[in-house]
């Protein structure tokens, strides 16, 4: 039974790891800085497509940052200021945006080392602890690169 769950949830993750499965709201990641270039640390060389979600796919519950997103209604001084996760690092500074000064369709600041406002980056909290998640779906992300 155990042997059976593991497969299942084995097959479930490789399904909900397939890009463009389960985007939510795509749309949102325009309205923040590097929206499409925010690393996952807990998937090693994936980006988070659910930047403001608890599921790093998208959709469903909202984290912290998606919950002060939509307090504030956008990309606000105030949200880029705020920390969000409580890792020390200013939403601004996770997301490239440091100055605070980025609005929509304009290159931030920076847009390499993208970091989540929303996953604490000393201390990730991960459902699949990331060097399992790299064993299994490693292959994919070759397999994107290839495509
Ligand atoms: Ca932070
Ligand atoms: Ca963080």
């Amino acid at each position: 039974m155990l042997y059976l769950s593991a497969v299942l949830l084995t097959c479930t993750a490789m399904l909900l790891d397939t890009p463009g499965v389960a985007d939510a709201f795509p749309s949102n990641r325009d309205r923040i800085p590097n929206g499409y270039r925010v690393a996952d640390p807990c998937r090693p060389g994936r980006t988070a497509q659910g930047v403001g979600h608890k599921s790093p796919y998208g959709g469903g519950p909202l984290n912290v940052f998606g919950n002060a997103f939509a307090a504030a209604g956008g990309w606000t001084s105030a949200l880029c200021n705020a920390d969000s996760d409580g890792d020390g690092v200013s939403n601004g500074a996770e997301l490239g945006d440091p100055s605070c000064t980025w609005t929509q369709g304009q290159t931030p600041d920076r847009t390499t080392d993208i970091t989540h406002p929303a996953i604490n980056n000393n201390n990730p909290s991960c459902p699949i602890p990331p060097w399992l998640w790299k064993l299994f779906f490693g292959w994919t992300i070759i397999f994107e690169q290839q495509s």
